[in-house]
């Protein structure tokens, strides 16, 4: 490794100054879109993927309730439905409204280099939200804020190499080539991927999981324990082993990832076995990211949100105190 400043780092610094010299502009205002207080507002584009969870609505709930003109932001929202192209589109209108800021959440890891160069020559600093990207583009953002999804896939792993070590496992994925996809499966595989017996995607909606757990149920029939990406799609699985004349929480056990309160109602219920969090609501440190990436200030390059895990000792207390 050479002990010079890496290119990444330089370019790193200078996209912080881009950052700042925009922000001096920004302060200046622009008299053309009127009243004062809406010239000091920072304008954000955020390009939330879609609408396809409970996690994801609480995140968007969140969102919403952090970057509100009352705290001096003027927050443009699209939602992308699961859709790349849509986010694509998004991103390039922003630039198009010269936002001040744009913020977002891609739903899979690559396909961005050209929109992502084009935000750079623009000028634009980017606040990555909750997934990660894979991109040739040099710094491509100026911060990050998510989840450890590897740390997750591992928590729920080392649980079932503990809990049910001779389980066989069918894993239900996430969307194919998402972040959150691929790091759960490789935290969960480096512990427990000696006892899976099958994959298979549902997408992260509950549809698609009961579908997926459905056609699973056929191929893998030895199955006795679900890994899932999130737990949208372990209350369709649920459905799906019901249907098939089994037991959830008991024949096939379950184990998911996010803790929405229908998640960890699933637990209490005895469907579910074992949640690893995965906490939406960080709308107020994004909006605190966002006035600083705006202002130029610096920023840390990354801010994990923390998790907890939930295991059948869960009460009905802590559910019905759930915010989401
Ligand atoms: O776990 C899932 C959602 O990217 C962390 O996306 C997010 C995941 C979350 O659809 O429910």
């Amino acid at each position: 490794m050479s002990t010079f400043p890496s290119p990444s780092r330089r370019s790193f610094v200078a996209a912080g100054l881009a950052a700042a010299v925009w922000g001096l502009s920004a302060c200046g205002g622009d008299e053309s879109t009127g009243t004062a207080a809406a010239g000091d507002a920072v304008s954000v584009g955020f390009s939330q993927l879609g609408a396809e969870s409970g996690w994801r609505t609480a995140n968007t709930e969140s969102v919403k309730a952090s970057l509100t003109t009352a705290k001096g932001f003027d927050l443009k929202f699209v939602d992308a439905q699961q859709k790349q192209e849509n986010q694509i589109k998004a991103l390039r209108d922003f630039i198009a409204q010269d936002v001040d800021v744009i913020a977002f959440s891609p739903v899979i890891e690559t396909g961005w280099d050209e929109v992502l160069q084009e935000i750079k020559d623009a000028g634009i600093p980017v606040v990555l939200v909750d997934r990660t990207v894979d991109t040739s583009v040099e710094d491509p953002y100026t911060t990050w804020i998510g989840a450890d999804f590897e740390q997750e896939g591992k928590t729920a792993g080392e649980w079932v190499a503990k809990n049910a070590p001779d389980a066989k496992v069918f894993e239900l994925q996430g969307t194919l080539g998402s972040g959150a996809q691929v790091d759960r499966e490789k935290g969960f595989n480096a512990v427990a991927g000696n006892q899976v017996v099958g994959k298979a995607s549902g997408n992260f909606t509950r549809a698609e999981g009961k579908t997926a757990v459905e056609a699973a149920l056929q191929t893998y029939p030895e199955t006795t324990l679900i890994f899932t990406h999130n737990d949208d799609m372990g209350l369709g699985a649920i459905e799906a082993v019901e249907a098939a004349g089994k037991t959830p929480g008991k024949d096939v056990q379950i184990v998911s990832v996010d803790g929405v309160r229908d998640g960890l109602q699933a637990l209490v219920d005895g469907k579910f076995n074992y949640v690893v969090e995965c906490n939406p609501v960080f709308g107020t440190q994004l909006a605190e990211l966002v006035k600083k990436v705006a202002a130029g200030e610096d920023v840390p390059e990354e801010t994990i949100v923390k998790d907890e895990a939930f295991d059948q000792t869960t009460t009905q207390a802590t559910v019905d105190a759930r915010a989401y």
